[in-house]
């Protein structure tokens, strides 16, 4: 694959490095996705099948649809005492996914940066995680892009299991290859990945199948509240608290936002989940100019000007009108 310039030093040297490295302690963000947890996978397995030891570190609990990526014997380690030893312990950092400090959860104390190694394709706004090595390129389409440039430089090929979550990672952010980021080398890196032994039709099931029923009623509910701004385009989503209390944890099924920004007509979906203690999850998407990473600055989130979320103080009708206003002026300015 080729591979662009301004990445190739960085790329051997973090090769180098975790080639050298006794043990690796793996950290994506907080919520990680399958972006993340499909790059720290496949770094667990191309490295472990050298030898080395890697421990991954779930920072919030590790999502179990993911759970078939991992390598055998390896479990996530909780932001613990056995957690927070593994990181301070192992001779080489990784942080996947992420490049701001406050996205590592509890563990973000506990990074030391000259062991400190961060690949990452989010545009930095906030701060980054101070490191030894930072391989940080909003061009890419994931950072399972990023890390797939690394592990080429390893010199060893990349297996069928490292492979098949980096293509996790791809097929995630890529919105199964429909998004912008679906670039050419996205695409020519899904083939790569595909030769080295990806079976595209079996990752069907544990990607996107396997709903729970309380899954599926998250998205019923969700729908029943959907409401729709003609004039600028917004659909959006508001659950109260105790509809959200009731789904728990099952409220991160990505599915709901998919249906609230395929209705016709929409350039900005927003699901808001009213949390315990007065706070509101907000998840963002854009469909076509808006920038939602700002809105979602403008709440202290963040994310990419696509897919960006924050949480917001107040109740879900106090967010839900705040986080309008903001997307309306958003959608404003992006109107030529
Ligand atoms: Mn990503």
């Amino acid at each position: 694959m080729d591979l662009p310039a301004h990445r190739l030093d960085l790329a051997k040297r973090i090769a180098e490095r975790l080639k050298g490295s006794t043990s690796i302690a793996v950290s994506t963000h907080v919520n990680g996705d399958g972006d993340g947890w499909g790059s720290a996978s496949a770094l667990a397995h191309h490295f472990g099948s050298r030898g080395t030891e890697v421990r991954l570190l779930a920072a919030t609990p590790f999502p179990e649809r993911y759970r078939f990526m991992l390598p055998e014997g390896v479990e996530p380690l909780d932001p613990d005492a056995v957690g927070v030893e593994a990181l301070r312990s192992a001779s080489t950092q990784v942080v996947l996914d992420a490049s701001e400090p406050s996205r590592l959860g509890e563990f973000r104390l506990h990074f030391e940066r000259q062991r400190t190694i961060v690949i990452d394709h989010h545009a930095v706004a906030a701060g980054e995680i101070e490191a030894d090595l930072s391989l940080i390129d909003p061009a890419a389409a994931a950072t399972a892009e990023l890390l797939y440039d690394v592990l080429l430089q390893t010199g060893d090929p990349v297996g069928p299991l490292a492979a098949q979550a980096l293509y996790v990672g791809l097929v995630t952010d890529t919105g199964s290859f429909r998004y912008s980021n679906s670039t050419p080398r996205a695409h020519r890196m899904a083939a790569a990945l595909i030769e080295a032994g990806v079976n595209t039709e079996a990752l069907y099931q544990p990607l996107f199948a396997n709903l729970r029923p309380a899954e599926l009623s998250t998205l019923q509910a969700a729908l029943e509240r959907m409401q729709h701004d003609e004039e600028y385009g917004i659909t959006w989503a508001a659950l109260e608290l105790d509809v959200s209390r009731e789904l728990g944890a099952l409220m991160e099924y990505e599915g709901v936002l998919e249906h609230l920004r395929n209705l016709a007509g929409t350039e900005v979906a927003i699901l808001l989940r009213e949390l315990e203690g007065g706070e509101v999850k907000v998840s963002l998407r854009s469909t076509g100019a808006a920038d939602v990473a700002t809105v979602a600055r403008l709440f202290g989130g963040g994310g990419h000007t696509k897919a960006a979320g924050a949480v917001v103080s107040g109740n879900v009708g106090e967010a839900t009108a705040l986080v309008l206003a903001a997307c309306r002026s958003a959608l404003e300015q992006s109107t030529p």
